[in-house]
């Protein structure tokens, strides 16, 4: 009997033993963990568009995704300021890595060097930067290269004409502007701008911004019927939300959209390739906002302390009636 009881004391103290080590090396594997992770503050400009909300989606599935992330994040609906407060916020609690989505392109300058002051490395995200040395003031920028979008759209429009004999038709253009001042709406502008200029017979006779959202973009449309409606015969339009009220907007003026306007669009989100499906819309330039992995993989390396590709592309391509079918569903 009493060996039994010293037996059983024994026992219990060895699995006593066994669970504090068990215990203490838990407790160190996940304070290692913890102590290696990067912590990334994300300023996300807003929630202006389908785009957007994949973009953020994207961002943040691939920080939920990866061990080494520990991301916080800010949106700051469409304003600079709340853009430049967020940052700022992220210095102050002495992140390791700040990425940045600029709403527009210039007035940075002062906080990024608050940022490269605390020692925190910045990445842009999507859209780009502008003004005096901002080139030293961030580390990488992955986002698409949007004067060459609306090359795209342009040499798109051309070979359309051209296709149907009409390539000396004379084109009374409304143009549909992103947010005034970022870089995706002036790289866009700017893209277009140089084809059209190539073509005597193309007329740009309505610009105005509709701020990337569907509600700006009807109420602006509406504007260009009003003045225009009866000269009107393409539309480019920055991207697909603007797209979509406009589209609405044609179909109340008794115009119909795709035929009576030619039609071309940014993003190439789901509504805009079925929009081109149903005979709505012509073209759809696509614009890549899956780079959540990219962004994770670049602030775990700055991290480090490792070099990292300075500019990175986005790969992507276009729309139209020929290949919309095959490549749908989008992935947003
Ligand atoms: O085209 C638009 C969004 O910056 C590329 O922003 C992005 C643009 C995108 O609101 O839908």
């Amino acid at each position: 009997m009493k060996k039994n009881h010293w037996l059983t004391a024994l026992i219990g103290i060895i699995a006593m033993l066994f669970l504090v080590a068990g215990c203490g090396s838990n407790s160190s594997a996940s304070g290692s963990s913890k102590g290696g992770k990067v912590t990334l503050g994300f300023s996300q400009l807003g929630a202006e568009s389908q785009w957007r909300t994949a973009n953020t989606k994207s961002v943040q599935s691939a920080a939920k995704k990866n061990k080494k992330i520990n991301m916080k994040f800010s949106d700051a609906q469409q304003k600079q300021e709340n853009q430049i407060s967020a940052i700022r916020n992220f210095i102050q609690q002495g992140v390791d890595v700040i990425a940045v989505a600029p709403v527009v392109e210039t007035g940075w300058e002062t906080v990024l060097k608050e940022a490269k002051d605390a020692n925190i490395p910045v990445i842009l995200v999507d859209r780009m930067i502008k003004g005096k040395n901002v080139d030293d003031l961030y580390s990488a920028w992955i986002g698409s290269d949007f004067t060459k979008e609306g090359r795209k759209a342009g040499d798109w429009l051309a070979t359309y004409m051209k296709k149907q004999n009409k390539a000396s038709e004379k084109l009374n253009i409304a143009y549909l502007q992103g947010t005034t001042g970022a870089s995706a709406q002036v790289g866009r502008t700017k893209g277009f701008a140089e084809v059209a200029k190539t073509h005597s017979n193309w007329d740009i006779i309505e610009k105005q911004s509709g701020n990337f959202t569907r509600e700006e973009g009807k109420e602006v449309m509406e504007a260009f019927m009003k003045s225009s409606g009866d000269k009107i015969n393409v539309l480019v339009s920055e991207n697909d939300d603007m797209t979509m009220g406009a589209i609405q907007a044609i179909q109340e003026a008794g115009k119909t959209p795709g035929k009576d306007i030619t039609i071309i669009s940014f993003d190439a989100t789901n509504d805009g390739l079925q929009a081109i499906l149903d005979g709505k819309m012509n073209a759809d330039i696509e614009c890549n906002p899956m780079s959540g992995n990219d962004v994770m993989k670049t602030a775990i390396a700055l991290k480090e302390g490792k070099k990292v590709q300075k500019k990175v592309y986005v790969h992507e391509s276009l729309f139209d009636i020929d290949n919309a079918k095959k490549n749908m569903p989008r992935p947003y």
